[in-house]
């Protein structure tokens, strides 16, 4: 009996899809990501991104909620915009990250934490060309997250070049930015929470197609910092017939950052790294904290904060106007806390999880991200004042993660019964 119903109830269902599919075909129905062409050239669309022109800054905090670099911008035969970033890895920089003094021995891209935004448009042939400095003693790589061949993840398992650039060379990554969203990227050299722990990381934005509606957009990346280091390393490395060095290139003697005036000549005295066994020296700091590390302690991030310095947004409070539409971009790169949030005071924001649709999730005043998740925010403010935004976990909040906006202006849609 059961058989049978089974038959029919099959025999039905496909009639149903047969039938359905010449009245609906499948190929009507717009495939993920891909909105309508526009007629928006990509210079008119960089202009309303706030992409900025000058390339090689090494944007403050304060300047890097407003900082994207939208690369240098070419079309291929197809007439498909073509954007070439550069990414130089440093090991060593000291990056002041509180107003208390609190320098941090940090890896950087191009100079800052967080690396740059890096914002395409969907269907963009990107390439970012990575280079790993020539006074570093560790490899680095880039990973994107996104759609991708493996050969340009960033990933060394595979035994990909682009896995594990070698100090002293070059890996350019490849790709079709797709789909549109807000993305993290970051090094994946293990061990990779130490990677992340010192810098390496960014924002990545593909814009959809057609423009989001505009206004005014920051972006926001969530991090801390495990200042001492502990139970750091140890380093250890698949051989290195895993990474052929070959297919890496020198950086030469034309190490250049996204602008050619932000020339920096580390290639002339370059050593050859082609044969290289172990690219890894592990400081005296990681040897002593991979004695610790069979004490299985956990790690822990002295400070918390919103594009890398401590109460930045307390000591400079972020200007919004009421009424205005605001959107932030916010990925949270926190390493060893499993959760971070994002409160709002004031107001309650739509939240639109990794970018990656049109129409927004909830309507909400703290979304909570766990590590590498990301989102849109848009909110505006009805009430003029001094709001807080933070972290709703309090400890990270005393240690850093805490900013105000100062929201001027008339009120709007005023209730009767709200006091003022
Ligand atoms: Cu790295």
């Amino acid at each position: 009996m059961f058989r049978q119903n089974s038959y029919s109830f099959a025999l039905i269902l496909s009639i149903i899809l047969v039938f359905s599919s010449t009245i609906f075909p499948f190929s009507n129905f717009p495939t993920f990501g891909q909105a309508p062409a526009t007629h928006i050239s990509s210079e008119q669309y960089d202009k309303i991104k706030n992409c900025t022109t000058d390339l090689s800054k090494k944007p403050t905090s304060i300047e890097y909620l407003t900082y994207f670099n939208c690369g240098h911008v070419s079309k291929d035969e197809s007439g498909r915009a073509v954007r070439q970033f550069t990414l130089i890895v440093q090991e060593n920089q000291k990056i002041p990250i509180s107003y208390e003094g609190h320098i941090f021995d940090g890896w950087t891209f191009n100079g800052t934490i967080p690396g740059p935004t890096i914002r395409v448009t969907e269907g963009d042939l990107v390439r970012i060309r990575v280079i790993n400095s020539n006074e570093n003693t560790h490899p680095h790589s880039l990973h994107t997250h996104s759609i991708h061949y493996a050969k340009n993840d960033g990933v060394s398992m595979g035994g990909y070049p682009g896995g594990a650039i070698s100090p002293g060379r070059s890996f350019t990554y490849e790709f079709v930015a797709q789909p549109y969203g807000v993305y993290p990227y970051h090094c994946h050299v293990d061990p990779i929470a130490d990677h992340i722990n010192r810098g390496l990381y960014g924002m990545f934005i593909i814009d959809p197609k057609e423009p989001r509606p505009q206004m005014t957009e920051m972006a926001m990346l969530l991090n801390g910092y495990d200042m001492d280091f502990d139970q750091e390393g140890p380093t250890t490395l698949p051989p290195a017939a895993q990474f052929d060095t070959s297919l890496q290139d020198d950086t030469g003697s034309n190490m250049t950052a996204d602008a050619d005036s932000n020339e920096t000549n580390t290639g002339s005295n370059m050593t050859n790294m082609t044969n290289m066994t172990h690219v890894s020296v592990p400081s005296s700091t990681e040897e002593e904290a991979s004695e610790e590390a069979s004490g299985e302690e956990e790690r822990v991030n002295d400070i918390y904060t919103v594009n890398g310095k401590a109460f930045e947004y307390m000591m400079h409070p972020i200007v919004l106007q009421t009424g205005k539409e605001y959107r932030i971009y916010v990925v949270n790169m926190l390493e060893f806390d499993l959760v971070n949030s994002f409160h709002i005071h004031g107001s309650m924001f739509d939240y639109y999880t990794a970018g990656t649709d049109e129409t927004s999730d909830y309507i909400t005043d703290i979304v909570t991200l766990s590590q590498g998740d990301r989102g849109i925010m848009e909110f505006t403010y009805d009430y003029p004042g001094t709001y807080m935004f933070h972290a709703h976990q309090t400890l990270f909040t005393d240690l850093g993660w805490m900013g105000l906006f100062d929201v001027r202006g008339d009120p709007i849609n005023t209730p009767r019964n709200d006091a003022t």
